[in-house]
């Protein structure tokens, strides 16, 4: 990012210094993480971290349901961009309105439109993607907020407090495999059990259902964990809080990650977890759900089951911010970017020059473009 002086690196745009509590990261122990396959950071963002955090999430929720009601979805030229229009009745003013307000509520978007937006972008020539009050990147921001906050692309890319965290759950070097905004609006029904491969799966021991023979004790070196903000907390009692199954990542099982996911509690316990054992105890597992205080994140590898509760509807909007990275794999096919950020807004940033070198060795592909 631009140098201020020779050998001086400018401040990066939005950064808040004081970001996390350096105790509450320091606290982290690994052996825990590696043994239950997750860690609570509770209250680890400062007060000004936390307000931030939420003013950032809520501005790009705002930006989000514009970008959804004011771009004119019935004039862009679909087909010629090698996509399927979506369905009228589906983007007429009162069903925009409807997908407002939250996350994962974009139900008229075509196939493949959530791909394009990352490797192509809906770009110009109008009419395209419309952002109100930013330029439109051609992706949604929902998607990658970091496109349009600088806060927030800060404190996923850069932020020194951050990437130590970051370094602790996932080792020296990690890239971003996704960063979404998971912001969960009063009556939503969140995620049943699910869990996620690294990668396409291919060092996944068991299928999406698995027979649980693979049980080990070692943790593998390749890891995609997942880590969610949650600046205002996520309590039990309002719903959308978030829930684990300590241990399972062990059997290293991306649950139904393929298929439809319909597994509430009573039905991972009469199935999938019968004769299940945590393999450091014996014990037999058992789900562990977080209630967590505002400020508090929470890491987990990404293929043990989780579930994310129903938010009740006279509950505030559940704030979240989800944010992937995965270890590098040393047989991926060679990339110059992770395609964990938009390819297109990710090449016009380096031709302006804007990406750090903090900010490279989380956003490049597998083959570092550079020293790393
Ligand atoms: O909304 C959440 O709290 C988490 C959603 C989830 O399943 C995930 O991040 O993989
Ligand atoms: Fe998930």
């Amino acid at each position: 990012m631009g140098q201020s002086r020779a050998g001086e690196e400018a401040v990066p745009a939005g950064r808040l210094d004081g970001l996390l509590r350096p105790e509450v990261v320091a606290a982290f122990d690994r052996s825990f993480f590696e043994r239950e396959g997750y860690w609570v950071w509770e209250g680890v963002l400062t007060e000004a971290g936390r307000r931030r955090w939420t003013a950032s999430l809520q501005r790009l929720q705002q930006m989000n349901d514009g970008a959804v009601v004011e771009t004119d979805w019935g004039s862009i030229d679909f087909a010629g961009r090698g996509l399927l229009s979506p369905d009228p009745v589906k983007i007429t003013p009162a069903a925009l309105r409807g997908y407002c307000g939250g996350s994962e509520q974009m139900k008229f978007l075509p196939p493949d439109l959530r791909t394009y937006m990352y490797q192509r972008g809906l770009l110009g020539p109008a009419p395209s993607l419309v952002v109100p009050g930013a330029q439109a990147e051609g992706i949604f921001p929902e998607y990658f907020p970091g496109a349009y906050d600088n806060f927030i692309l800060d404190a996923t890319t850069a932020h020194p407090q951050m990437m130590e965290l970051l370094g602790k759950v996932l080792g020296p070097r990690f890239i971003i495999d996704h960063v979404l905004m998971l912001n969960r609006a009063p009556g939503t029904g969140g995620r049943r059990w699910h869990g996620h491969p690294y990668l396409d799966g291919q060092y996944e021991v068991e299928d999406p259902i698995g027979t649980g023979h693979a049980l080990s004790k070692d943790f593998l070196p390749q890891q995609c964990v997942r880590t969610l903000c949650y600046p205002e907390g996520a309590s039990c009692e309002e719903g959308g809080e978030f829930a684990v199954i300590p241990g399972a990542h062990l059997y290293r099982i991306p649950y139904k990650w393929s298929t439809a996911r319909p597994d509430g509690d009573e039905a991972m316990e009469a199935g999938w977890m019968q004769g299940k054992i945590h393999a450091f105890t014996g014990a037999p597992l058992q789900i562990r759900r977080f209630d967590v205080p505002p400020g508090s994140m929470v890491s987990f590898v990404h293929h043990m089951p989780h579930h994310v509760g129903y938010r009740q509807a006279d509950a505030p909007t559940r704030w979240g911010l989800l944010m992937a990275y995965r270890t590098p794999d040393s047989r991926a096919r060679p990339s110059t970017w992770s395609s964990g950020g938009p390819q297109h807004w990710l090449e016009r940033m380096e031709k302006a020059d804007k990406i750090s070198d903090a900010a490279r060795r989380v956003l490049q592909g597998d083959v570092p473009l550079g020293a790393v």
